[in-house]
């Protein structure tokens, strides 16, 4: 990963804090974009005191203006773009549909998947030889759960995205990565919630936000080039071999 500039959405916390802080360990000079920005300026700032390159933009990635602007900030400050990390999710409502309300289930799909789509349109002419983009998938695009219908929807609605880039621009790579159930804040939002047997798992069973900042390292390389286009899941046996995990 030496000297590669990746962008992760989503790196205040959880599963986008955890892969900002292994590409860095990993040598990648790594931009942190989330709409918290002291938190992710305390984040840059401990990952430059270990010696490595961070830097820390605030971006709210449902608004195209202030994707531009994370995007033209990493050009001016880096130069290039190696790898896009489409991280930043919501899961709210979790609430049977009736009950949901309008705004708050439009605005989970402005951010998983309107988001994720304005994320890569900004890149997507800035990127590098080899590039990589990264989309954080989840078994909820595949199967429905209950009180997740804005959830499902956006996450099945980006794994066509996915597949959308790699018809149309099979020069870059892009993966959907599904990250297995992760003990995150939103994996706590989740057991508030009671709904659904996602809910009922306890905590000490949900995985490491390390072990998937590893596959997500990972994909940035070009070795996961054979997974060009696809949808990836942690749990498969033949990826966690070839990731090392
Ligand atoms: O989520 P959480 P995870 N613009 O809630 C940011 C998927 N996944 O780490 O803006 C920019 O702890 C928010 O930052 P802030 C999941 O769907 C997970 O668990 O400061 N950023 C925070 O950094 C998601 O796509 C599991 O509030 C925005 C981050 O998003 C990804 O993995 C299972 C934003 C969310 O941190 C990370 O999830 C699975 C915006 N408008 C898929 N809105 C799992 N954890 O088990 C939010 O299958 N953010």
């Amino acid at each position: 990963m030496k000297n590669k500039v990746v962008i992760i959405t989503g790196a205040s916390r959880g599963i986008g804090e955890a892969a900002a802080r292994e590409l860095a360990a990993q040598g990648a000079e790594v931009v942190l974009a989330a709409r918290s920005l002291a938190k992710i300026e305390a984040i840059a700032k401990d990952i430059s005191s270990t010696g490595a390159i961070a830097m820390a933009v605030a971006c709210d990635v449902s608004d195209y203006e202030s994707v531009e602007n994370l995007v033209s900030q990493t050009v001016v400050e880096y130069g290039k773009i190696d790898a896009l990390v489409n991280n930043a999710g919501l899961i709210d409502p979790i609430a049977k549909l009736s009950e949901t309300d309008a705004e708050i289930w439009a605005k989970t799909i402005n951010v998983n998947l309107v988001g994720a789509y304005n994320c890569i349109r900004a890149v997507i002419n800035n990127l590098n030889e080899n590039a990589a983009i990264i989309n954080l998938s989840s078994g909820a695009a595949f199967s429905a759960l209950e009180g997740w219908s804005a959830y499902c929807a956006s996450k099945a609605g980006l794994a066509m995205l996915t597949k959308s880039i790699g018809l149309e621009y099979p020069q870059i790579s892009a993966y959907g990565f599904a990250p297995g159930l992760v003990d995150t804040p939103m994996q706590g939002q989740i057991r508030q919630s009671g709904i659904n047997p996602v809910s009922q798992i306890p905590q000490e069973k949900l995985s490491s936000t390390e072990e998937v900042a590893k596959a997500i390292a990972w994909l940035c390389t070009i070795d996961a080039q054979v997974y060009n286009g696809q949808e990836i899941d942690v749990r498969d046996e033949e990826f966690r071999k070839k990731v090392g995990i």
